[in-house]
């Protein structure tokens, strides 16, 4: 096993990773910034090591600082969490060559997924049902890109190929807009990831967000943990998710999960991956992979019973997957709401002081946060200050003890989303289940327009 990992993140995330390690014998490095020297996983670290000012450029962002970390520490591996450098295809590798285990895939993958161009074309080749599009990046020929939009048909969409998660993407209905479409979106994208290639899908209207967690060993064994749906979002921050995705029958799961698991052994996938679907009408359609943890993690974890950090510290160790396909069984429903430090009407940040915080338990019920009476949530960072998940035998009885454990929650000083979360899950079209990705924004616009009418 590992005997010392760097957690080259912070938050909530950090302190997950902390108890993983910690649960395996494996000894810890928090790293953080100035800003940060009070946080939880911090405190409870067997080490840490400050690497740099509160901008996430100068400390998260640092590779040299954290590898630093590692060398000094005299760790063996580097977790890098989400965000930050977790899906950065050259930190992958100044680690490995620095001579330490980076805790995720090769960097070669990292590189090929990060490339949205490239990850469509391999997914493709491996089997993966990808949305009809132009299947390679679009050149200057204009009347050629015309011939391309006309055969997928409109509306399509162009996406930047180093774009991913909501970056530099632009609808386009007509004919008439395509060109100059096509020309915005590049110069957006080559301002924005220093690459102008893009490529063309159809513009799917209606589609719900369904994700397949999948995990390889790099030797040649992989699984998957069913899927998620994540189509409660809001300007592409996901606000609600939950697994299973309602309205997926065992067949659709097993189909695509064998689809997924195909692809991983293909590409010699290694780590936890996530395989992003468009969803719609009864069709999976690929459109990214992620190959880091997710945010959303805590809902598989709680349907199938497998821990999935620990899976990836064991991944990471060298150890062959221990848990067969057979072995993943679905049990129950679970929901995560994620909590933010931010107006819930307005959405606007408000970090500051937590002078009151009570978690709320009970049966089925688990909070991921690293905030304590006490802790200021800084203002440098995400605004995410915690994850509010729960677990039952079917959705109705998830969604009573979501309620029930929102109520219950306190954190006083500062604002958050509870009341939205609140709001969320007294919805019918949520209580439905299987809403689209489109949802959360119309009803927060319906609501909106009534408040005004209102006052
Ligand atoms: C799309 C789409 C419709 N059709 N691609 C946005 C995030 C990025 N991961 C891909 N995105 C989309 N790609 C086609 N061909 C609609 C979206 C999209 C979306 C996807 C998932 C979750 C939320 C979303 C919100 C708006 C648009």
């Amino acid at each position: 096993m590992l005997d010392k990992v760097v957690i080259a993140n912070r938050g909530e995330i950090a302190l997950r990773i902390l108890r993983a390690c910690h649960a395996l014998g494996i000894r810890t490095v928090a790293v953080h910034s100035t800003v940060d020297r009070n946080l939880k996983h911090v405190a409870m670290a067997d080490e840490s090591v400050c690497i740099g000012p509160a901008p996430s450029s100068e400390s998260y962002l640092n590779m040299a600082s954290i590898i630093a970390a590692a060398e000094v520490t005299d760790a063996q591996a580097i977790h890098p969490g989400y965000g930050f450098l977790s899906e950065n295809a050259d930190f992958a590798e100044r680690v490995e060559q620095s001579g330490f285990v980076f805790i995720g895939p090769r960097a070669e993958t990292i590189r090929l997924m990060g490339d949205k161009v490239e990850a469509i074309r391999a997914m493709k080749d491996a089997g993966v049902p990808c949305v009809p599009g132009s299947g390679g990046p679009l050149g200057d020929d204009n009347a050629a890109n015309i011939k391309i939009a006309r055969e997928i048909g409109y509306p399509i969409i162009v996406k930047a190929a180093g774009g991913g998660g909501g970056r530099g993407m632009r609808v386009v209905h007509t004919e008439a807009h395509l060109n100059a479409a096509i020309q915005t979106t590049k110069s957006e994208a080559k301002a924005a990831f220093g690459n102008d290639m893009v490529y063309m899908e159809k513009f799917l209207e209606n589609p719900r967000h369904v994700e397949i967690q999948v995990l390889a060993d790099g030797q040649g064994n992989a699984i998957h943990l069913g899927e998620r749906d994540c189509s409660m979002q809001r300007r592409h921050q996901k606000v609600v998710e939950e697994a299973p995705a309602p309205g997926i029958t065992p067949e659709q799961r097993a189909q695509i999960g064998k689809v997924c698991v195909e692809a991983c052994i293909r590409i010699g996938y290694r780590g936890a991956g996530t395989f992003e679907f468009l969803y719609e009408n009864g069709r999976f359609y690929f459109i990214e992979m992620n190959t880091r943890i997710q945010v959303e993690h805590p809902v598989t974890e709680l349907v199938t019973g497998i821990d999935l950090v620990r899976e990836q510290l064991m991944i990471a160790a060298g150890r062959k997957l221990s848990i067969k396909q057979e072995d993943v069984v679905l049990e129950g429903h679970a929901i995560e709401c994620r909590i933010n430090a931010e107006d819930p009407e307005t959405f606007m940040p408000c970090p500051g002081p937590i002078n009151h915080f009570h978690a709320p338990g009970g049966p089925g019920v688990r909070v991921d946060s690293h905030i304590y009476e006490g802790y200021r949530v800084p203002p440098n960072y995400d605004s995410m200050i915690g994850k509010l998940i729960v677990h039952g035998p079917d959705r109705e009885t998830a969604i009573a003890r979501m309620r029930v454990a929102l109520s219950e929650m306190v954190v006083d000083g500062i604002k958050t989303n509870i009341p939205l979360q609140q709001r969320i899950l007294s919805d019918a079209g949520f209580q439905q289940g299987g809403m689209n990705i489109h949802y959360l924004e119309k009803r927060l616009k319906e609501q909106k327009e009534k408040t005004i009418a209102i006052v």
